[in-house]
């Protein structure tokens, strides 16, 4: 019998089917919560600076994507940061790159800490992102999609002055329809090669893969970004699965028809992206490469993390305007 890395996720014809999001608290300035208080009972957190905490991974590509928005939208003094370690143990995520081996300001060794505090009762993945709060330790949402829409619009009263709009209202109707054809072909797409343990599933998400990445390539040779002149949402989720591609992906999950480094217009955007403030210096390969082969032991038994491939290519010149 084929052994699924999430067997509770894995359908019976060998499809990696994602778990739901447990937490899916808003923080909004609509709360009609006090400062200092807890959800309405709207489920609505008061919008307050200093108070939240983005607990990310650097290897995780979901939580790379709040990580960006929150920088590109100049969230950093409002939202603070905690990171977990790539390598997860059978505790799951845990905070052993801070100092002593606990978040400075949860005060808690394990992610987990946090789910079951908020749900004593949680069995699902402990999952990254999550965006806890500081006064009671209690997850807000482990929410990733409507996590980043939030910071975009509910937080706008705390953006920098310079903030880009990464979410237009009057894009909105073709910019969902995008990002959903991303997650399901590309961004999840790749775990459904990954996580298949089927022939069949695996075909089904390697074609979708690459035919979207065939759709998106011909887009983006005619515009710089996604949406046109400017960033948005959609180019910060596309981004962080490109970034993952040659070093992850490609061998890893077997999506190898190409390397990114061998599609040149998706090449070339992903360059620009990565050399515009806010994406390069959130990227850190050595952690993405060892999360991956080192913690998916029923696709890389053995946990050998490979020592290539070359990553010197994404700061050389790529060329869009
Ligand atoms: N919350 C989503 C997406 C976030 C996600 O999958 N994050 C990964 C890291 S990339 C994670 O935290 N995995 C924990 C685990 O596999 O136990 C989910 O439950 O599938």
């Amino acid at each position: 019998m084929t052994r699924a890395q999430f067997s509770a996720e894995t359908s019976g014809g060998g499809a990696f089917v994602r778990q739901p999001n447990r937490f899916t608290g808003r923080v909004t300035p609509h709360s009609t919560s006090p400062a200092g208080g807890g959800p309405d009972d709207q489920g609505r957190w008061p919008l307050e600076a200093g108070r939240y905490r983005l607990i990310w991974c650097r290897a995780c590509p979901w939580a790379h994507r709040a990580r960006i928005v929150r920088g590109l939208l100049g969230l950093d003094e409002v939202i603070s940061l905690g990171t977990v370690d790539p390598i997860r143990d059978e505790r799951g995520w845990r905070f052993t790159l801070d100092p002593d081996g606990f978040d400075p300001a949860l005060g808690i060794g394990f992610l987990s800490e946090a789910y079951l505090a908020t749900d004593p009762d949680y069995t699902g993945r402990v999952t990254v992102p999550a965006l806890v709060d500081t006064l009671t330790g209690r997850v807000v949402t482990n929410d990733y999609p409507q996590l980043t829409l939030d910071l975009s619009t509910e937080w706008r009263r705390l953006h920098a002055p310079d903030a880009p709009d990464l979410y237009p209202v009057a894009l909105r109707p073709e910019l969902d329809a995008l990002m959903a054809e991303i997650h399901a072909d590309v961004n999840n797409g790749v775990y459904r090669c990954g996580f298949a343990t089927s022939q069949q599933a695996y075909d089904e998400a390697y074609t979708a893969l690459f035919d979207r990445l065939d759709v998106l390539s011909r887009r983006l040779a005619g515009r710089r970004y996604l949406m046109g002149d400017a960033i948005t949402e959609a180019d910060v989720r596309f981004f962080t699965t490109l970034v993952r591609f040659d070093v992850a992906y490609h061998g890893h999950f077997k999506c190898n028809r190409q390397k990114l480094t061998e599609m040149p217009v998706l090449w070339a955007y992903a360059r620009d992206l990565f050399q515009t403030p806010g994406f390069g210096e959130t990227v850190d390969f050595d952690q993405i490469k060892r999360h991956y082969y080192a913690t998916h032991r029923e696709i890389n038994p053995t946990g050998v993390v490979p020592a290539g491939p070359d990553t010197s290519g994404w700061r050389t010149p790529h060329g869009r305007a």
